[in-house]
């Protein structure tokens, strides 16, 4: 039984929630209470994970973060949403690079500024984090003109880590996809259509907040 440290705001905890309800592997979610600084306190950071980022998934006796290296961990223990040789596993690598540098991280700032902070967000700010977010969705949206999903004709780790985000509301982010990205928006639901998936705010624990802004 894999025990998944998360909460449900957290899109980096859902894409690996996606890949262990996607293989069928039995997990727990072990919940962090983010909104309230527990990844902050410093006995969390030495007994979890001294980087303080969720999500932690437990195997056994190892202790693994970063959702990159989880997945990567997933596709070893179930041998499935891997590259079948080099050039693929090579892409996919590259894909949760960008994913983790540009398309999720900008979008997580922002989304996390516009509905789960109190205080007026920035205006400059939320700018330019707006136009890094349309550059990097840009890129993918023009990616996926013509391929069913991010890196191979079948889904990928690639596909669970930069889907990860954009499973959340709407109002949370302002982005509607299916208007402003339509080819991210069709690769979504055939990600969503995948054994197991279900909705980020049934499967991963804690409270729902509305959107502050
Ligand atoms: N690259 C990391 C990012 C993890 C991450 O930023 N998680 C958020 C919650 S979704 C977090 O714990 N942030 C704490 C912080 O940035 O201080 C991953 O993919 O696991």
């Amino acid at each position: 039984m894999y025990r998944l440290h998360c909460f449900c705001q957290s899109g980096n905890s859902f894409k690996v929630a996606m890949m262990l309800n996607a293989v069928g592997a039995p997990w727990t979610a072990v919940f962090v209470d983010f909104m309230n600084g527990a990844t902050r306190e410093a006995d969390w950071r030495r007994s979890v994970n001294e980087m303080g980022e969720v999500p932690v998934l437990e195997d056994g006796a190892l202790k693994l973060t970063q959702s990159g290296v989880i997945l990567h961990h997933l596709v070893d223990r179930h041998g499935q949403f891997g590259g079948r040789d080099d050039s693929e596993k090579r892409e996919i690598l590259r894909w949760i690079l960008f994913d983790n540098h540009k398309f999720s991280s900008y979008f997580v700032s922002y989304r996390f500024l516009k509905s789960f902070v109190a205080a007026e967000p920035d205006a400059g700010v939320m700018a330019w984090l707006k136009g890094r977010i349309d550059a990097s969705f840009a890129i993918v949206e023009r990616h996926l003109a013509d391929r069913l999903f991010i890196v191979a004709d079948r889904p990928t780790i690639a596909d669970f880590s930069m889907a990860g985000y954009l499973f959340f509301p709407p109002e949370e982010s302002g982005y509607v996809l299916s208007h402003s990205h339509p080819n991210i928006a069709r690769w979504l639901t055939r990600v969503a259509a995948l054994p197991g998936w279900a909705d980020p705010y049934a499967i991963l624990p804690g409270e729902r907040i509305r959107p502050y802004h």
